[in-house]
C-alpha cells in the first residue's frame, strides 16, 4: 500500500519507465523498407518542423533552400536555429534530448562529431539501440499503398518485423477525388464507369485485399477542418459505402485525424500545412450512426480538444489518440493530459509520437512521459488524499493501459 506523496512518486515514476510503450501513429518504416526509413543527426535537424523554424531566420529563396543537399540543409538550420538562438522551441529542445541521451555531448559545434557517431552505426543496431532507449515496444507505421515506393516492397515479399505494425493510410482515396479511380482501375479494380455499386464493392476488394496484405491494425486519414459527414460528395460515399463497411467486417477502427489545412504555404513542402477549427458534430454523427463501427480520433486544433473528450464520455466506439502535430508542445500536452485524464481516466490513448525520424521516439517520449508522470502524480494524490487505497500494482496497471493496453483493448471490442 502507497502510504505517502514521496512512495506514490516513486511508483508513479518506476512505472512509467519501464512500461513498454506501443506507439499507435507514426511515420516509421521497418528497415526493409530501405530509405524510407529516416535516421540520424541530419535527418533528425531537418525535420519538416525545423524548416518551418528555420525560415523566419533566413532570406534565401525556398528554391536555393531545396536546392540544397541534406547537409547544406542541415548546417544551415543548425546555424540559424542553435548557434544564433538558443534552442528552445520544442522542435530544436527534441534534438538536443536525442543527443544528449545517446551519451553524446551536446555542443554548439558538434554537428561534425555526431555525424561521424551515427556513420559508425548500421541501422538495424540503430532501431535496435532507439527501441530499448525510448521504451517503445512497437509502433504502427503509416502505410500507403498508393506510394509506389512503399507498394513496391509490400508486393516484393515484404519481411516483417513485429516491431512495425501496419495501418492502411487512405488519403489518396478519400481527399484525391476522381483522378484515384484511374490508378484503382490499372491495378485490375473495375472502378471506372460503373454502376456506384459495382465501383463500391470494387473499392471494398481494394481495402480488404490492403488490410489483410498488410495485417493493418486500423485504416487511417487525415481530413480537412471542413471535413462534414453526412455530405453530398465522394469522400462520404466512400466512407459509407466502403470504409466503414470494410472496418465493421474485418472490427477494426477507422482512424479520423482531423483539422489539416494542406499547403496553406506550399512552398514549405511537408512543412507547409496548418490547422483549422472542425466539426465535432461530425464526429458524434459518426459514432452515432455507426455504433458497431470503431472510430479512433485526433484532431489538430487546441479548441476541440474539450468537446472531443466529451464526445468520448458519449461514445464507447470513440478512441481519442494523442497530442497530434502542433499540440506535441510541453504546454499543451500538460492542457491536454489532465483535462483528458479528468474526463476519461484509462480510456484515452494520451500520446503517439507521430516520428518520422526513428531518432524521434527517444525524444518524443522522453518529454511526454515526463508530463503524463507529473498529471498522474496529481490525480493519484488527490484520491490517495481521500483516503483511497492505492498500490504499486494499481499503477502498473494504469500506465499500461495509457501506454498501449486501452489501445489494443479497443482493437478487441466487437460491438454488436
Ligand atoms: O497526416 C499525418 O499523419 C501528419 O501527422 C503528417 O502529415 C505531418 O506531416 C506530421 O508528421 C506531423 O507530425
Ligand atoms: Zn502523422
Amino acid at each position: 500500500m502507497i502510504k505517502s506523496h514521496v512512495e506514490l512518486r516513486d511508483a508513479i515514476d518506476r512505472a512509467v519507465a519501464k512500461t513498454k510503450i506501443t506507439d499507435v501513429h507514426t511515420h516509421l518504416y521497418n528497415p526493409k523498407f530501405g530509405d524510407m526509413l529516416l535516421w540520424g543527426v541530419d535527418e533528425l535537424v531537418t525535420y519538416h518542423y525545423l524548416i518551418a523554424e528555420v525560415f523566419r531566420h533566413v532570406d534565401i529563396s525556398y528554391d536555393d533552400f531545396w536546392a540544397m543537399d541534406k547537409e547544406g540543409q542541415s548546417d544551415l538550420i543548425w546555424q540559424k536555429l542553435f548557434i544564433e538562438n538558443s534552442p528552445y522551441s520544442e522542435s530544436c529542445r527534441g534534438v538536443l534530448t536525442v543527443l544528449n541521451k545517446l551519451g553524446l555531448d551536446v555542443k554548439k559545434d558538434g554537428l561534425r562529431e555526431y555525424r561521424e557517431y551515427f556513420k559508425s552505426k548500421t541501422v538495424e543496431e540503430y532501431v535496435d539501440l532507439v527501441f530499448e532507449m525510448s521504451g517503445v515496444k512497437d509502433v504502427i507505421m503509416t502505410n500507403d499503398p498508393f506510394d509506389e515506393e512503399e507498394r513496391a516492397v509490400w508486393l516484393g515479399g515484404y519481411e516483417r518485423d513485429d516491431r512495425f505494425k501496419a495501418a492502411l493510410r487512405i488519403d489518396p482515396l478519400l481527399n484525391g477525388g476522381e483522378e484515384i479511380l484511374k490508378q484503382l482501375q490499372g491495378w485490375g479494380y473495375d472502378v471506372i464507369d460503373q454502376l456506384d455499386k459495382k465501383m463500391y464493392s470494387e473499392i471494398r476488394r481494394f481495402l480488404t485485399e490492403w488490410v489483410e496484405r498488410m495485417d493493418a491494425l486500423y485504416m487511417a486519414v487525415s481530413l480537412p477542418p471542413t471535413f462534414e459527414f453526412p455530405e453530398d460528395s465522394m469522400r462520404a460515399r466512400l466512407i459509407e459505402n466502403c470504409v466503414l463497411p470494410v472496418c465493421r467486417e474485418l472490427n477494426i477502427p477507422f482512424a479520423m485525424m482531423i483539422g489539416v489545412k494542406k499547403l496553406i504555404n506550399p512552398d514549405l513542402q511537408l512543412a507547409g500545412d496548418s490547422v483549422g477549427k472542425s466539426s465535432i458534430d461530425t464526429v458524434e454523427y459518426l459514432c452515432a450512426n455507426y455504433p458497431k463501427n470503431k472510430f479512433m480520433v485526433t484532431m489538430l486544433v487546441r479548441e476541440n480538444q474539450h468537446e472531443l473528450s466529451v464526445a468520448a464520455r458519449k461514445f464507447r466506439n470513440l478512441l481519442v489518440f494523442g497530442c497530434w502535430w502542433f499540440l506535441n508542445n510541453p504546454s499543451l500536452v500538460e492542457e491536454m493530459t489532465r483535462m483528458r485524464f479528468e474526463l476519461l481516466g484509462t480510456s484515452v490513448v494520451p500520446q503517439h509520437s507521430d516520428a518520422r525520424v526513428l531518432d524521434q521516439l527517444i525524444y518524443k517520449w522522453e518529454h511526454s512521459k515526463r508530463i503524463i508522470a507529473d498529471v498522474l502524480y496529481d490525480k493519484y494524490k488527490d484520491i490517495l488524499d481521500t483516503g483511497w487505497d492505492l498500490t504499486q500494482e494499481d499503477i502498473q496497471r494504469d500506465v499500461d493501459k495509457l501506454f498501449g493496453k486501452s489501445f489494443w483493448e479497443f482493437l478487441d471490442r466487437d460491438f454488436k
